[in-house]
């Protein structure tokens, strides 16, 4: 079987989707935040279920989509174990599985582009991130690279695979698609018949400049995408957003709402709103319902008959994504749909607590628990 390939050209990036046949459960590898809308396109011509989204390491050229992924599709997120990636689902170890419908993909640990970097084998194919490029192999000069483990991973672990294994690369920056172990082994320049003095002293040569982007998307993909700017005071206006009407302030979505223009929606599950507290007089129309956090599959029936014509609906959730992702969902059934920034707990501090950074609680605004 062969995965769907997609390329980010901005970074150079592919990202794999894999289906099993039968079932049409899908898994994706290496996802990029801008390709999101592309990706959920692809999923949805395709009538696929995403179950998996899988990295092979935390990147520094771009920044995953993951999270969002999880909110908008339902994905479950996984990554390796050793990338300090805390929001994930599932932390891979060496030799996991992660099935979708009869399908198996397996993990293997091999680092060296950074420690906790992993490639993938599926049905004859490996997907092996920046561990081996075509005629390449990635990087081992920040984010814990490592020559020497990289040396063994490359010869040891995916060398030891079938040579009519196909490499699916997580990067080509000379537009080739795909290569095969075989090929490799024999012709990769960087390592084919090279000692481990050889491999270590072209590595040292390389002189790559740094990443454009690895500031901004290391930190980024340490919480599967999902970064929340906190802070702002009350926002007079609502700022332009990509897919949905807008963002909103807890302030100026509070004004609306008692003013009549709009609708206020709490898109968080029965649980949260019991558990943690809710704002009298919203509307309860979960996105995801716990436990599991499965999709709720009465929400379009429920936004279109909360929202009357004329009127804008903004939507509140824990800490502003799912809202982001239910804002989305409202506007392709054509309603005007604002997500309320920062949603009812806030952003984590930094202790990771959630209701001290932020949020409509904090903020002042009408609730109750219990
Ligand atoms: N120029 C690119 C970065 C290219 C780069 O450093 N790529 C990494 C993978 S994240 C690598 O390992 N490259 C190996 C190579 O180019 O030989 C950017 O600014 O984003
Ligand atoms: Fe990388």
């Amino acid at each position: 079987m062969t995965p769907i390939q997609l390329f980010d050209a901005a970074s150079s990036t592919y990202t794999y989707i894999l289906v099993d046949p039968a079932t049409r459960e899908a898994l994706i590898i290496d996802p990029v935040d801008e390709q999101l809308q592309r990706d959920l396109d692809v999923l949805r011509d395709n009538g696929l279920k995403l179950l998996w989204t899988v990295e092979t390491h935390a990147h520094a050229d771009h920044i995953t989509s993951a999270g969002l992924l999880a909110e908008h599709a339902g994905a479950k997120t996984a990554a390796p174990d050793g990338c300090n990636i805390g929001t994930v689902a599932v932390q891979l170890k060496h030799g996991d599985v992660l099935r979708f419908g009869s399908q198996e993909l397996r993990a293997l640990h091999t680092p060296g582009h950074t420690a906790g970097s992993m490639s993938y084998v599926w049905d004859g194919n490996v997907f092996t991130g920046d561990t081996l490029l075509i005629d390449g192999c990635g990087r081992t000069d920040f984010q814990s690279g490592s020559a020497t483990a990289l040396y063994r991973s490359l010869n040891e672990v995916l060398f030891a695979l079938p040579d009519d294994t196909v490499v699916w690369p997580g990067h080509d920056y000379h537009g080739r698609s795909n290569t095969t172990i075989g090929a490799q082994k024999q012709g990769n320049p960087r390592i084919a018949g090279k000692t481990l003095a050889e491999f270590k002293a072209i590595m040292d040569e390389l002189n790559l400049p740094k990443p454009r982007r690895i500031d901004e998307a290391v930190p980024a993909n340490l919480s599967s995408g999902l970064r929340q700017d906190a802070g702002g005071g009350p926002a007079a206006q609502p700022k332009p957003a990509v897919g949905y009407a807008g963002d909103v302030s807890a302030h100026l979505a509070y004004d609306w709402w008692q003013a009549g223009d709009a609708v206020l929606v709490d898109v968080r599950s029965d649980a949260e709103r019991e558990w943690v507290g809710f704002v009298p007089g919203a509307v309860a129309l979960a996105w995801k319902q716990w436990p599991g956090m499965a999709m709720n599959a009465s929400f379009d029936e429920g936004i279109k008959a909360a929202v009357p014509p004329g009127k804008k609906a903004v939507l509140l959730c824990r800490s502003g994504v799912r809202s982001i992702a239910a804002a989305r969902r409202a506007t392709e059934l054509g309603i005007e749909a604002y997500n309320i920034l920062e949603g009812f707990e806030g952003d984590p501090d930094d202790n990771g607590q959630r209701g001290k950074r932020g949020g409509w609680r904090l903020r002042g605004l009408p609730w109750r628990q219990g």
